[in-house]
């Protein structure tokens, strides 16, 4: 089993490239993003609590992410990886992640970490907003509220897994093709 994390600010890429990764690598792709929206979308309660959270550009707690990731692992026992995007987002989801693989008796392989400027950041989540629908894409005080949040709480997650030589920096700006080449070397390598 080999399972990756796509680390990166809000807008980096992670979701545009992890559609390509899981279907080269042929890993099942966990984006807690995605999850949080469709719980939005069906009105759970859980998806409720959410909506509040997110539309502000704040962080969902812990406990909720860790049990949708806890469960989503259960539900595939077949899986020959995981692709992980959009978590671990704080350092004790980074500790909860690594006690739920030690269950499975695997690891994370490598931490693919994409760099972005800030400005790059905006702009990207600002055009996505025109045709997205997200409360959280077209509004540039939200935007710059999920970036604070990433500085605060996210960048430690790299921090984390630096300690055991996981980390890959990759840049994040270039065509897609381009960072899909860059990240795929690094997992070849690895894998
Ligand atoms: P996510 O769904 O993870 O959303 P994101 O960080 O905005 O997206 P991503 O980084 O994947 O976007 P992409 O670059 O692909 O999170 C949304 C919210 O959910 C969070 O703010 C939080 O509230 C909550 N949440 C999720 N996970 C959580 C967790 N673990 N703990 C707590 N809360 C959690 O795309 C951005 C745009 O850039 C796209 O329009 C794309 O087309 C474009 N783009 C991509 N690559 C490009 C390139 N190379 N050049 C130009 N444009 C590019």
């Amino acid at each position: 089993m080999f399972n990756i994390i796509l680390f990166g600010p809000p807008g980096s890429g992670k979701g545009t490239q992890s559609e390509r990764l899981v279907l080269k690598y042929g890993l099942k792709h966990l984006s807690t993003g995605d999850i949080l929206r469709s719980e939005i979308a069906s009105q759970t309660p859980l998806g409720l609590e959410a909506k509040n959270l997110m539309d502000k550009g704040q962080l969902v707690p812990d406990e909720v992410v860790i049990g949708m990731i806890s469960s989503a692992l259960e539900n595939n026992p077949q899986a020959k990886g995981f692709l992980f995007d959009g978590f671990p987002r704080t350092e004790a989801q980074a500790e909860a992640l690594d006690k739920l693989l030690k269950l499975k008796q695997t690891e994370i392989g490598v931490v693919l970490a994409l760099i972005v400027s800030e400005e790059e950041l905006v702009q990207r989540l600002l055009n996505r907003g025109l045709t997205s629908g997200r409360p959280d894409d077209n509004n540039v005080e939200v935007i710059r509220a999920r970036i604070t949040e990433y500085h605060k709480k996210t960048s430690v997650v790299a921090d984390y897994y630096r300690k055991f030589n996981k980390v890959f920096d990759i840049p994040g700006e270039g065509t897609v093709d381009e960072i899909f080449e860059s990240l795929c070397e690094k997992i070849d390598e690895r894998m």
